[in-house]
């Protein structure tokens, strides 16, 4: 990439966000994502790039309507129907204070501002840090973000076609002007998912970068 400019300068107005980068999502964890580990040290160095970090954590009670625990006779990785839509099940996986739901010892963002926990709503997912699944419960976190002088936002963590793709398309929706950081994800790439992911990012306008296109400082 040398000798091209870099598709990202970041400056005052521009966050990044740590997606969901959880035990439970790495090797050894209840929903363990491919390398999911492997984003670690890419989101460290890219940390120094950015003024602005909000990382966000997967929080669900026992018993959430997300696992395929909570539904007779179902098992995980199928699907089934919420008053809000279509559902994956899922491995019970990122319970509230678990050390499945901890952030992973190795990520060092001492200077990170917030941390979002979503999931909670034991009803009702959360794929995404801005807005619940059922499309119309907030986070708070699109206002949080303007209130410090954020418009653009780039995107890293887990899983790149879950998580990292419904915070990416509602930051997208909120207006913000929108990165994801494709070799700081991992994806599950369930039934082809992370390609459908990739095609819907691409249809609300998120850029697909490399970290090694974030200019730093
Ligand atoms: C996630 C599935 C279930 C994610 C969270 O972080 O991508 N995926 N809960
Ligand atoms: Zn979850």
């Amino acid at each position: 990439m040398t000798g091209l400019t870099p598709a990202l300068t970041p400056g005052a107005d521009t966050a990044m966000i740590v997606v969901d980068v959880q035990n439970d999502f790495c090797s050894g964890g209840a929903l363990a994502v491919p390398e999911g580990e492997a984003v670690v040290p890419v989101i460290n160095a890219l940390a120094g790039a950015f003024g602005l970090i909000v990382i966000t954590q997967d929080w669900h009670p026992a018993g959430h309507a997300s696992f395929a625990s909570s539904h007779a006779g179902r098992s995980p990785f199928e699907t089934t129907t919420m008053p809000y839509g279509p559902q994956v099940l899922w491995p019970d996986h990122c319970v509230q204070g678990t050390r499945g739901a901890a952030l992973h010892d190795g990520l060092q963002l001492p200077t990170a501002q917030l941390i979002v926990r979503k999931g909670w709503h034991a009803g009702v997912d959360s794929y995404s840090a801005f807005v619940e699944a059922d499309g119309r419960t907030t986070t708070g976190l699109a206002a949080w973000l303007r209130a410090h002088g954020i418009t653009r936002i780039a995107v890293t963590g887990l899983a790149t076609d879950f998580c990292v793709a419904y915070t990416a398309q509602d930051a997208r929706s909120a207006g913000f002007e929108t990165w994801v950081i494709e070799d700081a994800c991992r994806a599950i790439d369930l039934n082809g998912s992370l390609a459908a992911a990739w095609q819907a990012m691409a249809a609300t306008g998120v850029q697909r970068i490399d970290s090694s296109a974030v200019a730093r400082r």
